[in-house]
Formats: C-alpha cells, structure tokens, sequence
C-alpha cells in the first residue's frame, strides 16, 4: 500500500475487542465496515478478555469478515498472533518492545506506532513505522494507563515540524469532536467506543467518515 492508499485507509479507524462491545464482535464489526470504517484492529485486552483458542477463533473471524470487505486487518501488540493469522499489519505503543526488533519482525507488513511527543514520533519513522497513533487527544474511559490528555497540541506540532506520514488521533473522539482531529493535521480518527457500543454501528461508522471527509474539504 502507498501512502497516499494510507492514508485514506486512516480515516475511520476502528478499534476493539470483544469486551468492548454491547453486541456480538462479528456483527459490531461487520456493521461498522457496512458504514464505512476504512482500517479495522483487533485488540483483544483488558479485564475478561478472551484468550488461548477463543482468542485466535474471535481474531480469525474478524480477519474473514475484514477480507470480505476489502478493509486491512491489524493485531494489536501480538506479533505472534500477527504472524499466525498472517495479517495486514502490526499496531504497538511505546511499552510493547524495541521499536527496530519489533519492525524487523515484520517486514513487508504496515507497522503501526504509537507516539505522544515529537521525539517519540521521529524515532518511530526512523525505524520504519508506517503509521503513527497519536493520543489521547480527549479524556478516554476505554483505556486507563494513558498518558494525559493532549488535545491537538501533538498532531499539530508534529505537523508544523514536517512530519508528513500518516497520522491518526486517537481517544475520546465521537462524531462531534472529529473534525478537529482532522484540521489539526490528521488523516483520520481512530475510534473504539464511538462505534463499539453504539446501538447502530453502520450508522455511528458513516457520520465519523462524513465528519472526517467534511473537515478534509475544508482543510
Ligand atoms: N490509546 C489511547 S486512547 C485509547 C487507546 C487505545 C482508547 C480509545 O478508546 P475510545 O473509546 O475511542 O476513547
Ligand atoms: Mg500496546
């Protein structure tokens, strides 16, 4: 994939597992690529999440439904999974290993980064990241341990410093705040409960793609 391909891949990046959602994984899932998601990532964490074979069976299925929509499949932090299933892509933070191993572990795959200052976005395309996630940009109930919440104070600094790879935000972001994620200088917004716990994820999909489409027109 260029980077143009890319990033329009980032607009509507959707996140989960299957404690994140208040229906059945396959349907949330299969809902939000029918309302437009562009990129998909399986990150199966946190309390009461599934693991060993259920795991694989849950990653497997939404790798399928994935496959049927045309839309790449990333693993979060696991590139055991990530090589068993032989996915599209790897995503990790700053926590999850050395950034060069992890990159050579992988190679031909898009590779992910998450980075939440200037220093940790160079040394992540220094080493070959395709993308970076960028965050939390709004306060988040979804993930505990993160850093504090930034605003577009970091995407837009990374911008304004000539960083031209592809960028998403991330936390906290809903339909109503996405536009601002996007005139601050990123491609695309990455959503876990804007669309997992919504009652109509096709729907929730289609207005962060249209938010996200709107405020590139205006860019
Ligand atoms: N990394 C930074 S914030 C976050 C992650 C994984 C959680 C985003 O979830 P939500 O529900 O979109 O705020
Ligand atoms: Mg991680």
């Amino acid at each position: 994939m260029n980077k143009a391909e890319l990033q329009d891949r980032m607009k509507v990046y959707f996140i989960m597992g299957s404690t994140n959602c208040s229906a059945d994984a396959e349907e949330v899932l299969e809902k939000a690529l029918i309302g437009g998601a562009t990129i998909f990532q399986f990150r199966e964490k946190g309390e009461g999440c599934l693991e060993g074979n259920d795991r694989i069976e849950l990653a497997m299925a939404l790798q399928q439904i994935c496959g049927r929509f045309n839309v790449p499949f990333i693993i979060n932090d696991d590139i055991h999974l990530m090589k068993k299933l032989n996915a599209d892509g790897l995503h990790v933070g700053q926590e999850d290993g050395d950034l060069k191993e992890i990159r050579n572990a992988v190679p031909g795959k898009l590779l992910g980064v998450s980075v939440h200052n200037l220093n940790e976005a160079w040394l992540a395309l220094e080493i070959g990241a395709d993308y970076l996630g960028v965050g939390p940009v709004y306060p988040t109930g979804t993930k505990t341990d993160t850093r504090p919440v930034m605003g577009y104070s970091v995407i837009r600094e990374l911008r304004d410093n000539g960083i031209d790879a592809p960028i998403v935000g991330i936390g906290g972001i809903n339909k109503d705040n996405a536009s601002g994620v996007v005139q601050a200088g990123a491609d695309g917004v990455a959503v876990i409960t804007a669309i997992s716990n919504h009652l109509k994820p096709a729907e929730a999909a289609g207005e962060l793609l249209k938010a996200v489409e709107n405020a590139k027109q205006n860019n």
